[in-house]
């Protein structure tokens, strides 16, 4: 049986795709490539939450562990910021990241979206379609049509004339229209449907060669597939829309998105390995780990308030570390129904009944093969079954999977793979008075101001992505001298207060709004006040994303509002404007000294360490800001907020050794609340 395996797979030409093109379909059963039948296990691992060095291991470590399928979405507006400039450079070379998918024998699934929610800001929408008149984003909208044909169209063309197509002997063996619409379909009223259809029809015409999928997408058009997301796809899932698609997960949840202020989601290796085995049991044949490596936000790329650190609980950590017991666990599983690859995909299927909560799923071969599945879903006790006249124990919750119907090659409840765990040793400390600069950034009164406006204007359609920062300043008449309750309503993430140059406070919040109060003191005559609003990123779902607001709602000083006063505004902050943290920049730097004050530039620097272990950066000692190494953002820090249980949802920030370099790499940190920057150490992490 194992030598009929084996022809199996290497007449399936893994990994020997280059040359000759492949004719990619499907049936009701699975994918079909050159009239064979597959089973893939897929991972989803995103170019641009890592770095081109990283590829090559990342790729490596997870087809090491089983997987078949590289699936990565396509990040709109990291490629064009503004419309018509263009840059696939570095962390953005896609095509450099496919042929290495490509040179390592893996398969790709890509999803162009081109709206992919992803925890990435807008959504993977660049924010100047927001401005693109009469616009409504992912409807049956001519603006909206126009633009995404022309992305769309600008993608699989780039992507055909590198012949990275299945069809044209390249690893794209899908690829994903749209993303979750039906969430949001209803919503658009009939210009929904239509837009699913005219999506579609897009996608179809532009004839790759290889299918196109929709996931969570009940009427994908025919003969675009069908495929589900979440966590338990072989519990939730209706199945295909037609008997000749296959049943596909594209989105299997290995852990969930972390937002700063909450604890990681961690997901055990057993209820993984339970839903994969149940999906594959109930007819699936594509499976895909949501993330198998999640990687960085670097930049301001994270979507509203998710951590810099992405998905750090898959298979694959944040550093590309592997993460035991779940990577080991998955390989076995997928290594047990690989076993089972012929009566699975070439057989009979039944299914029977072996207790109250026990199941039997059977395949059973044309020359006599049989595979089978036999499922406990009992969460309290283990099951004592027969099976073909054999006894098995099957383990509370669990599946065990036999290759023959007779020996029991895995078990998803039973981890055999040990347990391994992360540490960090201090590398470097950064604790040299001497070798800090510090720059205060200024605070901005009304005369400083050139724009105007007698409203509280929107964040996002005002600084139109180019800063998290807004100022918001006016001038108060006030007679006498008094202390005076200032309170300031805002639907952004932080608000900062200041009046007449003093530093009063701030307050923050999540999807609602929130409320900053504070007891001020006015003088008698002009008062300056100053707010500094601050959004950890664009909001990255929903419906209607283009008439989303944010900022500063109201201002009042006791019963007085001060809405419709004169406001003059300040995008972004004049560090950001000067790109002091760039290497060739240089500001009055002064010498360090532990002021406290709000809204100060660090700056140092140091030569590069030994070793070739990834390198991160404890934050543990700073407040909330954004820093970089060499001119490269390494993400958003925020380490004053804490999860409920009384801890930052993050303090290592992942530096990748190639924005290194031998000597003088300059750090530099912009501190928006108080931070003791003589605390923070670069650390090795390593396993064991
Ligand atoms: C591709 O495969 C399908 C069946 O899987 C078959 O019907 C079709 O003729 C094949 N096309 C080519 C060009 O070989
Ligand atoms: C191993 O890790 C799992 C999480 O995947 C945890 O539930 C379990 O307690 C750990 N076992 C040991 C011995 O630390
Ligand atoms: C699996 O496929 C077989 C054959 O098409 C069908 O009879 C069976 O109901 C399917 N099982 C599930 C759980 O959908
Ligand atoms: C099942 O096992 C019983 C005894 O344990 C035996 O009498 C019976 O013949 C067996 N049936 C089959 C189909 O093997
Ligand atoms: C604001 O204006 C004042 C005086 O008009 C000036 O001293 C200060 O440098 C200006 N600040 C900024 C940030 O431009
Ligand atoms: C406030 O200042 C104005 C103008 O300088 C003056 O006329 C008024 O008396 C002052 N009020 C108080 C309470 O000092
Ligand atoms: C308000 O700011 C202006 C400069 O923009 C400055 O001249 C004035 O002294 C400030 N007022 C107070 C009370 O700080
Ligand atoms: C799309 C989807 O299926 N989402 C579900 C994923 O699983 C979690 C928890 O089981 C549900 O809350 C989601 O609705």
């Amino acid at each position: 049986m194992l030598g009929l395996i084996l022809v199996v797979l290497a007449a399936a030409g893994f990994g020997n795709c280059h040359g000759y093109g492949r004719n990619v379909t499907y049936d009701g059963r699975s994918l079909i490539i050159d009239s064979h039948h597959l089973l893939l296990f897929s991972g989803s691992i995103h170019y641009p939450r890592s770095t081109p060095q990283m590829w090559p291991s990342l790729i490596s470590k997870a087809k090491q562990g089983g997987i078949d399928v590289i699936q990565t979405y396509v990040f709109w507006n990291l490629h064009e910021p503004q419309q018509g400039q263009y840059d696939f450079s570095g962390r953005r070379d896609i095509v450099r990241f496919i042929r290495e998918v490509e040179a390592q024998g893996l398969y790709v699934c890509l999803r162009i979206g081109p709206f992919i929610e992803s925890e990435w800001t807008y959504g993977g929408l660049p924010f100047w379609l927001h401005d693109v008149p009469g616009i409504v984003f992912r409807s049956d909208n001519g603006p909206f049509k126009f633009h995404m044909q022309k992305w769309v169209t600008k993608v699989v063309n780039m992507m055909r004339s590198e012949k990275l197509y299945a069809s044209q002997g390249g690893p794209i063996i899908l690829s994903q229209i749209e993303n979750e619409y039906q969430r949001v379909e209803g919503a658009f009223n009939g210009k929904g449907s239509s837009y699913v259809k005219w999506a579609a029809g897009l996608a179809v015409g532009l004839q790759t060669g290889v299918p196109w999928i929709m996931c969570s997408q009940q009427d994908a058009p025919d003969p675009v597939i069908n495929t589900c997301n979440g966590f338990e796809c072989g519990v939730r899932f209706r199945g295909p829309n037609s008997p000749n698609k296959p049943s596909m997960w594209t989105e299997n949840w290995t852990s969930f998105v972390q937002r700063y202020g909450q604890e990681p989601f961690m997901r055990s290796a057993e209820e993984i390995a339970f839903h994969v085995a149940l999906f594959i049991a109930k007819n699936g044949t594509y499976v895909n780990y949501y993330m198998y490596h999640g990687g960085t936000n670097f930049g301001r790329t994270g979507a509203a308030r998710v951590i810099t650190s992405y998905y750090d609980q898959a298979p694959l950590d944040e550093y590309g570390l592997i993460r035991q017991p779940v990577w080991g666990h998955l390989k076995e599983l997928h290594a047990a129904i690989r076993l089972c690859t012929v009566p699975l995909l070439s057989g009979l299927h039944e299914t029977s009944s072996l207790g109250y909560l026990q199941t039997a799923y059977v395949f059973k071969g044309k020359s006599g093969e049989c595979a089978a599945f036999l499922v406990n879903k009992d969460d309290s006790s283990n099951a004592r079954v027969r099976f073909q006249n054999i006894s098995f124990e099957l383990p509370s919750m669990s599946i065990s999977i036999l290759p023959d119907c007779k020996n029991v090659a895995f078990n998803t409840a039973k981890v055999s793979t040990q347990n391994n765990t992360r540490s960090r040793r201090v590398k470097h400390i950064f604790d040299s008075t001497e070798r800090w600069k510090e720059y205060a950034e200024p605070i901005p009164t009304f005369s400083n101001t050139s724009l105007r406006a007698e409203v509280l204007l929107d964040q996002m359609s005002t600084t139109k992505d180019t800063s998290d920062y807004l100022w918001y300043t006016v001038c108060f008449q006030h007679d006498p001298d008094a202390q005076v309750e200032l309170s300031v309503l805002s639907n952004a993430h932080v608000v900062h207060a200041f009046v007449n140059g003093r530093y009063k406070g701030y307050a923050y919040g999540g999807r609602n709004n929130f409320v900053l109060e504070k007891t001020v003191e006015l003088k008698n005559g002009t008062n300056n006040i100053t707010l500094l609003s601050v959004m950890v990123g664009l909001p990255d779902s929903g419906a209607y994303l283009e008439s989303k607001t944010a900022g500063i709602r109201s201002v009042r000083i006791q019963n007085k509002y001060l809405n419709n006063y004169q406001w003059g505004y300040q995008i972004g902050l004049l560090g950001e404007r000067l790109r002091i943290f760039s290497t060739e920049h240089e500001v009055q730097w002064s010498p360090y000294q532990a002021r406290g004050h709000r809204l100060i530039w660090y700056k140092t620097w140091f030569d590069a360490l030994s070793g070739d272990e990834p390198l991160a950066l404890n934050l543990g000692s700073m407040g909330k800001g954004e820093v970089w190494v060499n001119g490269e953002s390494i993400g958003r820090y925020w380490v004053s907020i804490h999860t409920p249980e009384h801890r930052p949802s993050q303090t290592w920030y992942n530096v990748p050794r190639s924005f290194l370099k031998p000597r003088g790499n300059i750090l530099v940190l912009l501190e928006e609340e108080y931070g003791n920057p003589l605390g923070i150490t670069l650390d090795g992490v390593s396993i064991t």
